[in-house]
């Protein structure tokens, strides 16, 4: 899953209609017009909510309405304004109009707010349309319809974590593990053609987005393998998380074979925050080697440690600031734009 996506119809509110009255007294039969105007239509406004992550609420609720304009009354009484609907949205939600294919809006920026759908404004009460001539006018104005719109949203997902590992390392077992992301798996090298991103749900409705992207091999910043070209995609990820399999024959080879490949590629991808971790623990055995650097072992067969690895990434998260944009782009094989 690349693109979060959601479709939804929202309406503003109706305007209020403007009031038709007179001015009651004592023996003057027909008082002056003193009818109000009408309220104005709530509007339905998107804003960028820091706590939200994902486009998951819109998967359940897909109608949005502001509340109408209170009609006008007597006595030159304004009807109440609607109450504008707010929905929050996460960063970086594009907007697009559902018929056209438009963009509306791209919302990028914390608190960063947009009228989506504007609501009508309240009609006249006939207290404006007297005149010299027409001093009891029976004319008021309904109030004007809200918008109505139906709209699709799309996030572009930008990955937390990048997964990178020699082909069969596991990357993509992790990831269908751990996220509704559902990967190719093989035993045989170079399964992944493609990155591939899931969200790891997290409690308290939070989440991470987890990169899986071809394995990296000796030679791979000299074209060698797919791994490669793949690496732009993790560049903007927050963290990697670098597996060493249980059963690799020379794990600390393998990490420095890893390191150096990303190091070619980028002196910034190397010094990119990192946890390393052995995975395929249920294959440990007397010729396991250790590994020093690694903070600990799971397995995806078992889910061995699965739970701890998720709250370890999740606590290493916590420390890194979250620089969401620019974003990285991902390209597919038919050469389509995706997001990552
Ligand atoms: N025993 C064991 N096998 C595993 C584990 N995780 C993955 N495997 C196996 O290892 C093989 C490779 O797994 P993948 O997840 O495809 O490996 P990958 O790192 O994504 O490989 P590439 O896409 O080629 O880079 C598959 O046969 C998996 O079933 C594990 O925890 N334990
Ligand atoms: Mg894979």
């Amino acid at each position: 899953m690349f693109i979060d996506y959601a479709t939804l119809t929202i309406k503003a509110g109706r305007g209020g209609d403007g009031c038709v009255s007179f001015r009651r007294e004592k023996f003057v039969p027909k008082g002056g017009p003193d009818g109000g105007d009408g309220g104005k239509g709530g509007d339905v406004i998107f804003v960028v909510d820091p706590n939200r992550t994902t486009l998951l609420d819109f998967r359940y609720v897909h109608h949005f309405e502001a509340e109408n304009g209170m009609h006008g009354s007597g006595n030159k009484m304004t009807g109440r304004n609607g109450k504008d609907c707010i929905i929050p949205v996460p960063q970086g939600t594009l907007v697009k109009d559902k018929e056209t294919g438009e963009i509306l809006a791209d919302l990028t920026s914390i608190g960063q707010k947009w009228i989506a759908a504007k609501g009508g404004k309240g009609g006249k009460g006939n207290s404006n349309f007297a005149t010299s001539v027409n001093r009891a006018p029976r004319k008021a104005t309904p109030g004007k319809e809200g918008e109505e719109k139906s709209l699709i949203l799309e996030l572009k997902l930008i990955a937390d974590v990048g997964l990178v590992g020699k082909p069969n390392a596991g990357k993509s077992t992790l990831l269908a593990t751990v996220t509704a992301a559902r990967p190719k798996i093989a035993d045989y090298p170079f399964t992944t053609l493609e990155p591939n991103l899931g969200i790891v749900p997290l409690p308290e409705f939070r989440s991470f987005v987890m990169a899986d992207i071809p394995g990296l091999i000796e030679g791979a910043s000299q074209g060698k393998g797919l791994g490669y070209r793949f690496l732009r995609h993790i560049e903007r990820t927050r963290l990697l998380l670098i597996l060493i399999p249980m059963d690799s024959e020379n794990p600390k080879e393998e990490l420095m074979m890893l390191l150096n490949e990303l190091n070619h590629y980028s002196e910034e991808l190397v010094k990119k925050p990192r946890l390393v971790v052995r995975s395929k623990s249920d294959l440990i055995s007397q010729s396991s080697i250790e590994l020093e650097e690694a903070i600990l072992s799971f397995s995806a067969v078992t889910h061995h440690n699965i739970k701890e690895l998720i709250y370890r990434i999740d606590q290493e998260l916590k420390t890194i600031p979250q620089t969401r944009f620019p974003i990285t782009t991902f390209e597919n094989e038919s050469g389509q734009e995706l997001y990552g």
